[in-house]
């Protein structure tokens, strides 16, 4: 059977419970889908040649990774081959590009040195979206950044925050597509302090000076993220969630849930309602915590879908702003990525083919083992068939063709990486 013939049955048999496949993958190639630049570099940037800080951890060390802007920009490419729908490219401020003998301290970052980034994604019609970085860098060396106790220290990156703003408006102004600027700040301290509310008092201050440049709102979306706990920051973090869902409500700013950043049980799919309800706009951050916050490669997996289910059913699309985070030097790096970007965007279709309509009348009517049974019974049904004719109808690989293509790619391009 071809993936078409195969799509042709797979769309009857989802026809007989209630969901129409052609509607479902018209809607899925539109969802952006922010891809996050820093799996390709081990979350490194081109700002500095020191190590990742932040409480954050890329491990493994497999061959490949992209040194330069060119690297990453060519890694890029061969994802968006392998990669179906619409996606948006995710940078963080260590990512500027710099010409030959030029420097710029992140205070001091401007939209040239973006500029060729903007090339890049205007050429593929690609959304920018930016982070400022408040990691990685000497001002950041004891993980104290906004809430720092120096002044000194605070100021530096309360103007980088605000030379950040200036850039996504660029973003947004360049592409023709709203910019999301997340803001997530490592602060934090290993073991029990002595006082939890200056730090957060200082980091509040510092958020609303950054926040009184003006901006457009409607082309900048500006979202804070945030955090249970980092590495080396065990016993406490600043931008905890109680401190970020208030401050983005009293702010009118967005939230962004990462669901590497809360405890073990807890699970972002059962936040998302919630927060749908009081805010306009929220911003995600999926991700694959595995006993802590590794950020493992996403995965089609339960919550990985729980989380596309609660978007869809809740016609959220257009109100929640989807980028991926995480980074595993343990596996090719264009794999990690394609195996995620395809994950998420599974999840989505999935979530898509379920009759959300149905299972919400019977979880109403108290028709419990009917939504237990059916909910079960979708597991098994062909979505595997209809993904392979939503990749083909894309221009990319199906699922048992894209391994090849990454082998091949690590072949031509990556095995001279030395
Ligand atoms: C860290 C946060 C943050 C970073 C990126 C690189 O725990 O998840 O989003 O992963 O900004
Ligand atoms: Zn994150």
């Amino acid at each position: 059977m071809t993936v078409k013939e195969r799509y042709a049955w797979a769309k009857e048999m989802y026809q007989k419970i209630g969901t129409d496949a052609d509607r479902a993958l018209e809607i899925l190639k539109d969802i952006p889908v922010s891809m996050h630049c820093w799996q390709g570099d081990d979350v490194i940037g081109f700002d500095h040649d020191g190590p990742l800080t932040g409480g954050i951890q890329t491990t493994g060390n497999y061959p490949g990774r992209a040194r330069t802007p060119k690297e990453l920009m060519d890694d890029i490419d061969e994802v968006l081959k392998l990669v179906p729908g619409k996606t948006k490219l995710n940078l963080h401020a260590s990512y500027a590009i710099f010409r030959e003998g030029e420097y710029a301290d992140r205070d001091a970052l401007a939209p040239e040195h973006f500029e060729p980034w903007v090339r890049f994604a205007k050429a593929r019609g690609m959304g920018l979206d930016f982070n400022p970085t408040f990691f990685s860098h000497k001002m950041a060396a004891d993980n104290l950044t906004l809430s720092s106790p120096d002044k000194n220290v605070r100021d530096f990156w309360i103007r980088h925050g605000q030379a950040c703003l200036k850039i996504a408006g660029y973003f947004a102004d360049e592409t023709g597509q709203p910019c999301l600027m997340n803001i997530w700040i490592p602060d934090g301290y290993k073991d029990i302090p002595a006082d939890r509310m200056a730090p957060r008092a200082r980091f509040r201050d510092a958020l609303d000076q950054i926040l009184s440049v003006p901006y457009d709102r409607e082309k900048v979306v500006v979202s804070l993220e945030s955090k249970v706990f980092g590495i080396g920051m065990e016993s406490y973090t600043v931008g905890s969630s109680e401190f970020t869902i208030n401050y983005a409500a009293s702010r009118g700013i967005a939230p962004l849930m990462d669901n590497g950043h809360y405890h073990p049980t807890e699970v972002v799919s059962d936040k998302i309602s919630s927060m749908l309800l009081f805010f306009d706009k929220i911003a995600l951050h999926v991700t694959r915590p595995v006993r802590w916050d590794s950020d493992h490669v996403v995965l089609f997996d339960d919550e990985t879908r729980e989380i596309a289910k609660e978007i869809v059913r809740n016609q959220a699309l257009d109100r929640t702003m989807i980028g991926l985070d995480f980074f595993d030097a343990g596996i090719n790096r264009i794999a990690a990525w394609t195996v995620g970007m395809r994950s998420f965007r599974k999840a989505l279709l999935y979530a898509l083919l379920t009759p959300n309509a149905q299972l919400a009348e019977w979880q109403d009517e108290g028709h419990f083992t009917e939504l237990m049974a059916a909910q079960e019974a979708l597991k098994t049904y062909p979505f595997g068939d209809v993904w392979d004719y939503f990749c083909q109808s894309c221009g990319v690989p199906t699922e048992t063709q894209w391994p090849d293509e990454v082998k091949k790619y690590e072949k031509d391009v990556l095995s001279a990486r030395k």
